[in-house]
């Protein structure tokens, strides 16, 4: 291996050959715990180790790195005490996660390092939003993340590294190619001859570096870095390695041929970095076991720190307390003034009012800047603002959910517009594994709105008209807000960006242009899990939000009925059952209205809460009502036949008269 090219002092080698040993030799010892049925699960690195020690020891110390589950030395060179970390991986308290996650998947602002989710792929694109917020801040930082060559097929790669050349991101992406993903050998996952070659098609900057050679990585990833730092840009680096042992413990390497493990046996990272360090007389074999005892009385002492820790005390009251972050509502007066306006200038007004009171606030989608969106919601604001703050993003909404999380996570907060609610499901999963959970795992939270135009009625069919806030009330860590009026549409909005969680707004766009209503000019705020009682009667309690509220008031106006309390939900998650429950104990009778497909909609909970609770109070069956359980269509008749407006009218009917 090359090391003569490189000159350093030998206090820098040695203290590079320290870095290296300690991630082998807490590896070492965690085989062995393995052995003993003392820890449950490793994924080991070693014969990597070189990579996250020179990548790491490369930055600096404010810079954030975002590893993977082989990067134990990117934990050990920036100091982490080890108590902390094998109190993480026993699920103790004094870990990363109240023992809520496992490994490697945590982050911690103390030391800047953001933490794995198991699908690997988001966090790439998390890596690009907190590199934008440096960006935006004119820091001169950069920001690296990991991933394994099996990962760099999935789209969240494409996706990050696309953004992060078209908004000039200072990201460095390093690829681990250690020629296996579990089983699969490269030659199953691509077919490009260096993963570096894909910089190219990105319009990026990449570099082939040996992953074992300590010196060149860390040489050649500080030059990388200060260049970045003057000039941000992304930059790919792919280092070639070899896992050595299975993918986890448990599963061996028995697919691996003999020949690739004797050949990368001889390139081990560590060995030979001590030989050459002992052939130029930098190192002696007295200094090197004066080094392992220290390392070797540095782990034990803190596995024993772990060790005692008493088991985590399960309490329910502080898991549900820890699923979102402290938010202190705040009302805010406004004087009488009022004009009459559309629920789409609602939404609008909210924006503006919001990007103007938060300054650290960035809104991202597909065409908002100079286009103002496909509903113009956010027309003129290039011009009030500026192109940073109000990004176009490329049509990639995973990657787009994922920067917005970074960008969280670097102190900003961020807006994210979907076209159509109906192409989340193209970023679904960063939204309820990354977003939801943060807060839980490791005490980050997720200052995001995602904004959700969805809707039927406007026979538009199958992928621009569904209403699928039933994909996201079932997951814990998300607020899910439905208004059905300008007034609620505004107010709700502006508490969504003071809100410091994660909230999806649905819109639903036949209101858009549709519903007018007297607003206060002034900028106002509105609770979240509070219902609006639209209407009070003695007889039936009519339960719904977003367009069903108006199909509902029409339907009584048709019928001339005027015997029902009207709820509107406007906020599903959190959801005011209190107000639920207080009409339906009052009426005895219940029907619940959602545009959504009936079976397994959020009607389907509200009934299934009123059962639960008022039971003893009903005088007639919970009934829900909702649309046909097939997918949306476009033809105008078949669209009036899915959509549960007529049958609403006719349960409602049937249900008072029961
Ligand atoms: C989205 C997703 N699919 C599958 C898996 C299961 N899985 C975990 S790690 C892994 C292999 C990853 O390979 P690579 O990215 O090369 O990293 P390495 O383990 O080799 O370091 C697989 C298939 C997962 N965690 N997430």
């Amino acid at each position: 291996m090359n090391y003569q090219d490189f000159h350093f002092s030998n206090a820098t080698l040695l203290d590079l050959y320290r870095s290296l040993l300690k991630p082998r030799m807490i590896e070492e010892k965690m085989l062995i715990l393995l052995r003993q049925g003392k820890i449950s699960k490793w994924f080991s690195g070693i014969g990597q180790e070189a990579i996250a020690v020179g990548v790491t020891r490369a930055l600096k110390d404010d810079e954030y790195i975002l590893p993977m589950h082989r990067n134990l030395g990117v934990f050990t060179s920036r100091n982490i005490p080890l108590h902390r970390l094998f109190a993480q991986w026993q699920g103790k308290a004094s870990g990363f996660t109240k023992g809520r996650d496992r490994s490697f998947h945590f982050g911690t602002q103390e030391y800047k390092i953001v933490g794995m989710i198991s699908h690997l792929g988001p966090q790439l694109s998390v890596a690009d939003g907190i590199a934008l917020a440096h960006k935006l801040r004119n820091e001169k930082k950069l920001t690296a993340v990991f991933s394994g060559e099996g990962g760099t097929s999935e789209g969240d790669f494409h996706e990050a590294l696309n953004i992060a050349s078209v908004w000039d991101l200072p990201v460095l992406f390093c690829i681990e190619n250690n020629g296996y993903g579990l089983s699969t050998p490269t030659i199953e996952q691509y077919r490009c001859k260096d993963l570096a070659d894909r910089g190219a098609g990105y319009g990026m900057e990449s570099h082939v570096i040996d992953g074992n050679n300590i010196l060149e990585i860390y040489t050649q990833i500080s030059e990388i870095a200060e260049s970045i730092r003057e000039e941000p840009r992304p930059v790919l680096v792919e280092f070639k390695t070899f896992r050595m042992r299975g993918h986890e413990e448990a599963s061996g390497t028995k697919y691996v041929p003999q020949e690739l493990m004797d050949e990368w046996q001889l390139k081990d990272p560590l060995k030979n970095f001590e030989e050459y360090l002992i052939e130029k007389e930098i190192l002696t074999q007295e200094t090197i076991d004066i080094l392992r005892n220290e390392i070797f009385s540095e782990i034990d002492e803190n596995l024993q720190l772990a060790f005692s820790e008493e088991v985590i005390v399960s309490d329910s009251s502080v898991e549900l307390n820890d699923v979102f972050e402290k938010f202190e509502y705040q009302q805010f007066e406004h004087n009488d003034k009022t004009e009459n306006i559309r629920f789409i200038d609602a939404i609008s007004q909210s924006l503006r009012a919001s990007v103007q009171k938060h300054t650290n606030l960035v809104l991202m989608g597909q065409d908002i800047a100079d286009y103002g969106g496909v509903f113009k919601i956010t027309a003129g604001f290039v011009e009030e603002f500026g192109k940073e703050r109000i990004r176009n993003t490329p049509i990639c909404e995973s990657a787009v959910v994922g920067a917005a999380m970074g960008l969280s996570i670097n102190g900003m907060k961020a807006m994210v517009e979907m076209q159509f609610s109906d192409f989340v499901s193209s970023g679904f999963n960063p939204i309820v594994n990354y977003l939801a959970k943060v807060k839980y795992r490791w005490n980050q939270n997720a200052d995001v709105v995602i904004r959700m135009p969805c809707g039927g009625g406007v026979g538009a069919g199958p992928f621009h008209s569904q209403t699928n806030e039933a994909w996201f009330t079932k997951v814990p860590g998300l607020k899910v807000i439905y208004p059905a009026f300008p007034y609620d549409a505004k107010g709700l909005l502006n508490t969504a960006f003071n809100d410091p969680n994660p909230v999806l707004f649905f819109e639903h766009k036949g209101l858009y242009r549709n519903i007018r209503q007297e607003v206060p000019v002034d900028y106002y705020t509105l609770p979240f899990g509070k219902a609006s009682i639209l209407k009070k009667g003695e007889e039936i309690s009519i339960i719904t939000y977003g367009a069903g509220v108006h199909w509902a008031l029409e339907t009584l106006d048709e019928m001339e009925y005027n015997n029902a309390d009207l709820i509107d939900l406007r906020s599903l998650q959190p959801l005011d059952l209190e107000s639920i429950f207080q009409s339906v104990r009052k009426t005895g009778k219940c029907i619940i209205l959602t545009e959504d497909s009936q079976f397994g909609s959020f009607a389907s909970e509200v009934a299934a809460q009123i059962s639960e609770n008022c039971f003893e109070h009903l005088d007639a069956p919970v009934v829900r009502v909702g649309s046909m359980d097939t997918p949306i269509p476009f033809a105008e008749n078949l669209e009036k036949q899915y959509l549960p407006k007529e049958r609403f009218r006719e349960k409602l009917k049937d249900l008072i008269e029961y």
